[in-house]
């Protein structure tokens, strides 16, 4: 059976280091083993005005931004039986196939098996569902949620069972599950060990939260912006540095010195690669962690002394916190539900889709934490 296209709105991005503009935008019935689903709310997550900003190696365009969405499944396509139509949904950009090398592997949640056409922007069978004035849009990471419809491929769609409202639980298709995964998942942090969390935006928040919940011993919020302060103690924070007021002393330096000798996990959360580096010599000797969450522009790259690795500090990194979606999301909704999971205080502006600028400008403000599109 073939569906019927769906005319809607969307916010679309012409060109790098433009405004995205509403438009009337088409988008096709979903094919086989596709999902089409109207997104409801979508969060706007920093890697999305980094790809916008053209500092993304796959970034192309036109195309339709947006990963942080949660909506209810209009119609399915051919083959598909994970979701149907009327599921609330959130949107994975990390899919789960449960078959390919990756998924059997125990060892990450990275999905192999549509990788290569989700960076072309294009549905596993390499061509778009969205079409906007006789030319097609790109899709982005695999979900588009800046439209009113997108369609994903059904390995990229999670069924939230338990009704939870969409306006917030759209947050945990990015920044807090990434955060969260990052601490108790990537990391695993012990209990009574000590963290440095570079970037207290919703990222890092999240990973505060991940390292409370794994009953870290000291959390050390480390952020330029004075007023993250506040808000790394509202999540656990138990010490805050801003590393532009150190003077002379770097801020590894001043995290060894905090930590007797280093901390046992780092987080960078910012996407800077000096800030990088200054994570992962914060760690202790022999043993200290630094995982790697913020996204570089291209051509960044990151350096250290061997010597830093040589004597037992270890670099990591995770996408979407190491979590596998469809096996482990419906549970992060389970813990907000029961009040084990803050997602409400994230949440500091909400726009309509027609002021979809406005979020990205809030973002560079440097006093929002998340903005929620109501669609
Ligand atoms: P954000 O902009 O809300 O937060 C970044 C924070 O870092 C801000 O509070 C800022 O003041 C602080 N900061 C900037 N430069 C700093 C410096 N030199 N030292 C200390 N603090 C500094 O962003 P976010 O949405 O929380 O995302 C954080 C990063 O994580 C981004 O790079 C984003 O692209 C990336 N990200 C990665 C994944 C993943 O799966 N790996 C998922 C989501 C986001
Ligand atoms: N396309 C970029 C990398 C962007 C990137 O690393 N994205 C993260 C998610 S950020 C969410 O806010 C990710 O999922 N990475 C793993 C993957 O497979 O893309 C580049 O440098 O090419
Ligand atoms: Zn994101």
């Amino acid at each position: 059976t073939v569906g019927k296209t769906i005319t809607c709105k969307a916010a679309v991005a012409w060109e790098a280091g433009k405004d995205l503009t509403i438009e009337d935008i088409e988008v096709e019935a979903p094919k086989a083993h596709e999902v089409r689903i109207e997104i409801y709310y979508t969060g706007v997550c920093h890697t999305d005005a980094y790809t916008l900003s053209g500092k993304d190696p796959e970034g192309a365009f036109p195309i339709v931004l947006g990963h942080e969405g949660a909506g209810i499944v209009e119609s399915v396509g051919d083959d598909v039986t994970s979701v149907k139509p009327g599921d609330h949904v959130i949107a994975l950009y990390t899919p789960e196939c449960k078959e390919c090398k990756f998924c059997k592997s125990g060892k990450t949640n990275l999905c192999g098996k549509i990788r290569a056409t989700q960076g072309k922007g294009v549905m596993p069978d390499g061509t778009s569902r969205f079409k906007c004035k006789g030319k097609d849009l790109l899709h982005f990471m695999g979900t588009s949620t800046f439209s009113q419809y997108t369609v994903v491929a059904d390995i990229s769609v999670v069924a939230i069972k338990d009704p939870a409202p969409m306006d917030r639980t759209c947050l945990l298709g990015c920044g807090i599950t990434t955060g969260y995964g990052a601490a108790v998942i990537t990391a695993n942090v012990e209990e009574g060990s000590n963290v440095a969390v570079f970037g207290a935006g919703c990222v890092g928040l999240s990973v505060i939260q991940g390292a409370v919940k794994n009953k870290a011993g000291k959390i050390i919020v480390v952020d330029t912006n004075d007023k993250k302060k506040e808000w790394a103690e509202k999540f656990g924070g138990t010490d805050f540095v801003n590393p532009a007021k150190l003077g002379d002393q770097k801020i590894q330096d001043k995290l060894v010195e905090m930590t007797d000798g280093g901390c046992d996990y780092t987080f960078d959360c910012t996407g800077n690669v000096q800030v990088m580096r200054a994570a992962l010599e914060a760690c202790h000797k022999g043993w200290g962690q630094s995982i790697i969450i913020g996204v570089a522009p291209a051509g960044a790259e990151i350096s250290t002394r061997p010597f830093q690795l040589v004597t037992g500090r270890q670099w990591k990194g995770c996408a979407f916190g190491g979590v596998k979606g469809r096996t482990q999301l419906p549970g992060l909704v389970k813990d907000y539900q029961d009040g084990k999971l803050k997602v409400d205080e994230f949440i500091t502006h909400r726009q309509p889709l027609a002021k979809i600028n406005d979020a990205f400008h809030d973002m560079h403000a440097g006093d929002c934490i998340r903005c929620v599109v109501n669609m």
